[in-house]
């Protein structure tokens, strides 16, 4: 078949996962908690149907078997992340071995099923001892962090050769400091921004710690949810919200992490609301010379955005939201299920903005997907017939495609998510999976949006 959309040679076909959301075994082989199984023992009514990480999708127990189905669906490539927690109980100190296997283990299969492994060190699950400690508030925990990466470099790093620093660090500062959907539940946005300074310095030093190994052929990046920000109208106040909300929630991230310095405007409005972190003398330096060589884009959503209408109310704490209003534009395609706004153009205008303003540093999307509820209902003989995820995939794809005719430097495309997965408080609200998952019996089952993926990942294109 030729195909239409041909991507360049060597392109990523693949998924992404998270530890927490896929492995399981909670408590097993000597793993210690974190602040999900914490959360969760504390306040199981926080968690969709009240369902807890502990069993997950069972990838502890069974990734030979997801690892033969990721072949079986085209993976060329996969990227997951280890869990701090297991490989190193309570965050500091003693190594578990049984975790070392289970990685290295991992790691073997998916090299010997021709699957490049992508390794993120920190997705949203911090060791509970440190976030008693004060989470990523705190230096020693930064610290902490480092040690921890090391590890995993040097335990893995002679066979794997793309590795991510963070995945959606701005993810634990929204929902851990400022509205609530992750422990540790604070709202403060004085500590939010000490939480992002922290994460940012942590980033960092993990890849100066990479670097200072010169691992062969290896590279390190960041995986950022980018939401590009689009004003209601070309009203000048309208401008302006949009673009505050593009500096607190994009830049905020994406200027250090690829240009080793925060956008000015942004500081100054930081500076004028009082919300100035702790930071120490080397940090400039460091940021500066420890940017990162690769960008993984997570994008599922635009953001719209219009001028505040009504003045916030001078008691409430003050919010991100303070500066802008979120915009429904009317006509907006909505995946209902989860209540994000699907606008497929939102993939191309991120990888112009990379190119056009960010040097088209070297990038793939590393996430986007579409979570859907009570997709039994499509099941005709035995499998979920998900046209609707291939539609939402094919639709995006032809989008990038487009970016990468006009020259920019995109290298893959990772679904989220391979399997269906436990999704943090919505548990198994909504299913993103190529396949399904049976959470009674654990069947994995193929759904017809596997099998075209396959096709296109033959193809290089469809
Ligand atoms: C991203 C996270 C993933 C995943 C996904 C889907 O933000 O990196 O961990 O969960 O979103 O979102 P959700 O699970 O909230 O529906």
């Amino acid at each position: 078949m030729t195909a239409k959309y041909k991507f360049p040679e060597g392109f990523w076909w693949g998924s992404a996962a998270s530890a927490t959301q896929m492995e399981g075994a909670a408590r097993e082989d000597g793993k210690g908690l974190n602040i999900w199984d914490y959360w969760y023992e504390k306040e199981p009514n926080r968690f969709f149907d009240g369902v807890g990480p502990e069993i997950a999708s069972n990838f502890y127990h069974k990734y030979k078997e997801d690892i033969k189905l990721m072949k079986e669906i085209g993976h060329n490539s996969f990227r997951f992340s280890i869990s701090w927690a297991r490989l190193i109980p309570g965050g500091i100190g003693q190594v578990n071995e049984k975790a070392v296997k289970f990685y290295n283990d991992v790691i073997d299969e998916l090299l010997e099923n021709n699957i490049e492994p992508f390794i993120n060190l920190f997705h949203f699950d911090m060791p509970l001892e440190l976030q008693e400690k004060g989470g990523w508030e705190s230096r020693e925990v930064v610290n902490a962090y480092v040690e921890y990466a090391k590890v995993c470099f040097e335990l893995f790093g002679h066979k794997v050769k793309r590795w991510l620093t963070f995945n959606e660090p701005i993810v634990p500062v929204e929902g851990g400091y400022l509205y609530d959907f992750h422990y540790p539940n604070v709202v403060d946005f004085n500590r939010a921004v000490q939480v992002a300074y922290n994460t940012m310095i942590a980033s960092a030093k993990a890849i100066e710690a990479f670097r200072s190994l010169s691992i062969k052929d290896a590279k390190i990046g960041i995986v950022l949810n980018l939401t590009p920000s689009y004003p209601r109208s070309s009203n000048p106040a309208d401008l302006k919200a949009a673009n505050i909300a593009d500096l607190f929630f994009n830049r905020s991230f994406l200027d250090p992490a690829v240009k080793g310095e925060y956008p000015k405007e942004l500081v100054e409005i930081i500076k004028r609301e009082g919300l100035m972190p702790v930071v120490e003398e080397k940090d400039k330096s460091l940021l500066s010379s420890n940017t990162i060589d690769f960008l993984g884009v997570n994008y599922y959503q635009p953001r719209r955005v219009k001028a505040k209408a009504c003045m916030p109310n001078p008691e409430a704490p003050l919010m991100p939201d303070n500066f802008f209003d979120n915009y429904e534009m009317p006509g907006r395609k909505m995946n209902v299920y989860r209540g994000w706004e699907i606008y497929e153009k939102g993939i191309y205008d991120i990888a112009i903005n990379l190119r056009e303003n960010y040097g088209n540093i070297e990038s793939y999307i590393s996430e986007n997907g579409m979570g859907v509820q009570n997709e039994e209902r499509f099941i005709e003989n035995g499998r979920i017939e998900d046209d609707y995820r291939i539609n939402f995939i094919r639709d995006h794809l032809i989008w990038l495609h487009k970016s990468i005719e006009e020259g920019c430097n995109v290298k893959g495309y990772h679904m989220w998510t391979f399997i269906d997965n436990w999704s943090w408080s919505n548990a198994y609200k909504n299913r993103y999976g190529f396949i399904q998952l049976d959470l009674k019996t654990q069947k994995r089952i193929i759904k017809k949006s596997g099998y075209w993926i396959r096709e296109v990942s033959k193809n290089n294109g469809f």
